[in-house]
């Protein structure tokens, strides 16, 4: 029981620093899958959250169509020279791939890039993934799984080795919105009457695709990624699919879905990955779903700031929702303070605080770096004031609750 201020800050921090992390969301692959496991210099210098930025700065003549055409390495190059060159890498995807640099003990201050990328060219990824995985001092990542797409089902379906550090999450996109065409012939392809529309024997024949990839895959949860336009309980064929095929299938398979909330695709297409935009959506949609959804579990994580309070309230109101992670353009330190100690003023533990949603492997090491930094600020702000009313916490509970806001609570969430 700590009855000293200082030591009760000293152990909150170091609390944080060495509490094992579960991420329960990135873009990561297993080593098997070859090249869709990113990983490496020019990656990391690729981050669409970079490519975006580049754009902003980049010289009217370099047009998208000559960024894409041009190899890996030299938009790599352009980036390096646009946005830590001649400008002072400030952002924080830019201030990520430097501490990532550095906390793997590369000359990123004396600004070697060609020592750096001699460096990454002689690691070897099977042995260098745990490496990756012990620093960031994570036990587990849960990958994002497209069974709509004929890449990696393919993979899958070749029974290819997965380290026990990455769990696999069932990712449904294609489902909704623009993607029902190419997910209705995937599965018409794969031999299920699926038709043109989501009918309810078509949402019957969805719901066995889902299962049967969910028996395949083992997924932790089922997810997609949805607009802010989203509507609910109305007379559409996201509603059908969500209440015929999507949550039964879940259900079925004793797994939560995960809804994450907000993006607005193809704002300017030419920029891929980079070109999206966030939108407000309206919560209300989702406690409908919950409303009728009694027995579902529902993982959620929003992306505009504007939608996090009246989140978090909504959790409270409802104990099979369990809220996760800074989403994206909430992955800022400014958003991360915000919203974690909103949700711990009114959630208490009953969340989890950050997800990587890395998508080059080495993005563990910074997302996880910054973030534990600004969560142990927050804690130790709440920690500080709990002691001055009064409460003495001991070093086991500090241990037990930073775990929980940093991958216990999911998996309480789980296994409730
Ligand atoms: O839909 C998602 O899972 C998003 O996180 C990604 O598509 C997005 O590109 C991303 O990497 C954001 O961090
Ligand atoms: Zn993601």
């Amino acid at each position: 029981m700590y009855k000293d201020a200082n030591e009760l800050v000293a152990a909150v921090r170091k609390a944080v620093e060495t509490t094992v992390v579960t991420d329960v969301h990135t873009h990561l692959f297993p080593p098997s899958h070859g090249d869709m496991l990113l990983w490496g210099a020019d990656e990391i210098l690729t981050y669409h959250y970079l490519v975006a930025e580049l754009f902003t700065v980049a010289p009217r003549d370099l047009t998208y169509e000559k960024f894409w055409a041009m190899p890996k390495s030299a938009q790599a190059d352009l980036v390096w020279e646009h946005l830590f060159l001649n400008r002072g890498a400030l952002s924080e995807a830019a201030r990520g791939a430097i501490t990532t640099f550095n906390r793997l003990g590369l000359d990123v201050a004396g600004r070697d890039l060609t020592g750096i990328r001699k460096w990454f060219a002689e690691q070897n990824i099977e042995e260098y993934l745990p490496k990756v995985f012990t620093m960031a001092n994570i036990d587990y990542a849960v990958m994002t799984n497209d069974v709509f797409s004929a890449a990696q089902t393919e993979l899958w379906r070749q029974g290819l080795a997965v380290p026990e550090c990455l769990k696999t999450a069932l990712r449904i996109d294609p489902l909704f919105a623009d993607g029902w065409e190419k997910a209705a012939g995937v599965m018409v392809e794969a031999g299920y009457a699926v038709k043109a529309e989501p009918d309810e024997k078509t949402c019957d024949e969805v719901r066995r695709y889902l299962l049967d990839w969910s028996a395949r895959i083992k997924p932790v949860y089922f997810a997609a990624s949805i607009g802010p336009e989203f509507a609910y309980g109305d007379d559409s064929a996201f509603t059908r699919l969500i209440d015929r095929a999507v949550m039964p299938a879940a259900a079925e398979a004793g797994v939560p879905l995960a809804l994450m909330i907000g993006v607005r695709r193809d704002v300017n297409p030419g920029l891929r990955d980079a070109g999206v935009g966030v939108g407000v959506s309206d919560v209300m949609a989702l406690a409908r779903m919950l409303q009728k959804h009694t027995d579902a579990k529902l993982l959620v994580t929003m992306l505009s700031r504007v939608n996090q309070h009246e989140l978090t309230v909504l959790a409270r109101n409802f104990g099979n929702l369990h809220i996760f992670g800074c989403w994206w353009y909430c992955n800022n330190p400014s958003i991360i303070s915000e919203m974690t100690r909103q949700r711990l003023e009114m959630l208490g533990t009953a969340f989890t605080c950050q997800h990587s949603d890395a998508r080059v492997l080495d993005q563990l090491i910074y997302k996880w770096n910054h973030a534990r930094k600004l969560v142990a600020d927050v804690l130790v702000d709440k920690y500080g004031d709990l002691f001055e009313a009064g409460w003495r916490p001991t070093e086991e509970e500090i241990n037990r609750d930073v775990r929980a806001i940093f991958g216990g609570s999911f998996e309480e969430f789980l296994n409730r």
